[in-house]
């Protein structure tokens, strides 16, 4: 059982980070900012932390995921910056860990059954220099000039880390706190008979 302490302070940081949505053990969760290059994306979400774990420009691995990333940029209202790029080798799309997801461009094909949900068209390197992943509206990806700009990016937490399980909802941890706070009630009022 964790201290009535610790409980306190991981509800305090699932309410700092409300638009946390979780699918499967990640957790993502959308910044907004302006004019974000997709350097700026990769240090930001790099310097972001959730309940003791380091963030991470997100990464796509599944449908699920793809669900969870698309409903925070549909609320958002703009696409956002992922954590695919090809900016080492044209064509080899990577995940920020080195994980190659894609070769190629349009006409390219999954690596080792990675997942993708590339728009009709896209990859395309247009103009020769589009190699960061965004993810649009309607969840479809995009790739895109790293120097050029959008207005959120995705972040990507290993909630598999956590000493506790992440993905109780939050209203689990409000009731244990409401029955500690009783439970502490209760003895007080005993102690005072
Ligand atoms: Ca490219
Ligand atoms: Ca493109």
């Amino acid at each position: 059982m964790k201290s009535l302490f610790t409980m306190l302070m991981l509800l305090l940081a699932q309410w700092a980070h409300a638009q946390i949505v979780t699918a499967g053990q990640a957790g993502f969760e959308l910044v907004a900012g302006a004019n974000i290059t997709f350097s700026d994306a990769q240090a930001g979400a790099a310097s972001r932390t959730y309940m003791g774990l380091t963030g991470e420009l997100a990464s796509i691995l599944s449908a699920e995921e793809q669900t969870a990333v698309q409903s925070l940029v549909a609320t958002h209202g703009a696409s956002c910056w992922v954590g695919g790029s090809d900016a080492a080798v044209e064509g080899e799309w990577r995940w920020q860990d080195g994980t190659q997801f894609w070769q190629g461009n349009f006409g390219g094909s999954a690596v080792g059954g990675m997942y993708n949900n590339w728009g009709a068209g896209e990859p395309n390197d247009a103009g020769g220099d589009e190699d960061g992943l965004t993810v649009g509206t309607t969840g479809l990806w995009n790739d895109y000039t790293t120097t050029l700009t959008q207005t959120c990016y995705v972040v990507r937490y290993n909630l598999a880390l956590l000493p506790v399980p992440a993905t109780q909802p939050l209203g689990l941890w409000l009731m244990m706190l409401a029955m500690a706070a009783l439970g502490g009630y209760y003895l007080t009022r005993k102690a005072a008979i």
